[in-house]
């Protein structure tokens, strides 16, 4: 059997690349897309990272679900997601209740992560030669995602950052070249990330979906 293929960074470039449309909105197809790449890459760092990945993962799986599923032309961006979600009354708004999870908070989740991952990419583009990647990565974590997790989950996190190999051996697992390629790949990957980024951000809070439980 083949091995499959090994993760490039260039693949997540271009898929949250793919996702933001002329009319600026986000198409959920590249962004499932995108994060399908990024989870291959967490498989690649190793066991300690699977805690993270397998809950990613899950988030994923769900939103594929309902982008395959009997409504999948709601889901086709965020904005026709939040539109008919909260239309029709699928989003619990103040407890969750044991319905099924909602579109919108699951993807709330990917969302806060993605800003993670964006600090955490900028930091390690402008970082040097020598700069720590578990201090690039547990700075980015704290600045952004940790609010949102309990102790013992930041507690796990921030022990799994300390396995992160160095700076240049990380950038070589993104597997587009040099390190000096791989900041360069950076530099044109984060700021499509950080379109995505602020789009979600303002429809949610546009639609008061920011603090989804
Ligand atoms: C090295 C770069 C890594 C960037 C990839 C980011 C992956 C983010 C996944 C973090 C998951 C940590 C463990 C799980 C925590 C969940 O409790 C939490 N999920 C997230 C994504 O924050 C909240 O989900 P829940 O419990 O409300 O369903």
């Amino acid at each position: 059997m083949a091995a499959p293929a090994a993760f490039s960074l260039r693949e997540v470039l271009s898929a949250f690349e793919a996702c933001v449309t002329e009319q600026r909105e986000v198409l959920l197809g590249p962004y499932l897309c995108g994060w399908r790449g990024l989870i291959r890459f967490l498989h690649s760092l190793g066991a300690v990272f699977s805690f993270i990945s397998k809950d990613a993962e899950a988030k994923v799986q769900l939103m594929e679900g309902l982008c395959c599923g009997e409504h999948r032309e709601r889901y086709v961006s965020l904005q026709s997601m939040v539109r008919y979600e909260l239309d029709s009354g699928l989003v619990e708004l103040h407890r969750r209740s044991g319905r099924p999870d909602s579109g919108c908070r699951t993807v709330l989740r990917l969302h806060r992560a993605l800003r993670w991952l964006q600090l955490f990419l900028e930091g390690l583009r402008t970082g040097g030669e020598h700069s720590r990647t578990s201090a690039i990565c547990t700075d980015s974590y704290n600045a952004s995602l940790a609010a949102f997790h309990p102790w013992v989950i930041r507690k796990a996190a921030t022990m799994a950052f300390c396995a992160l190999p160095s700076r240049d051996a990380f950038l070589r697992t993104m597997n587009v070249g040099s390190a000096e390629d791989a900041v360069a790949v950076l530099g044109e990957a984060l700021p499509h990330i950080s379109d995505v980024y602020s789009i979600t951000q303002e429809l949610f809070a546009q639609h008061r979906l920011l603090d989804l439980p």
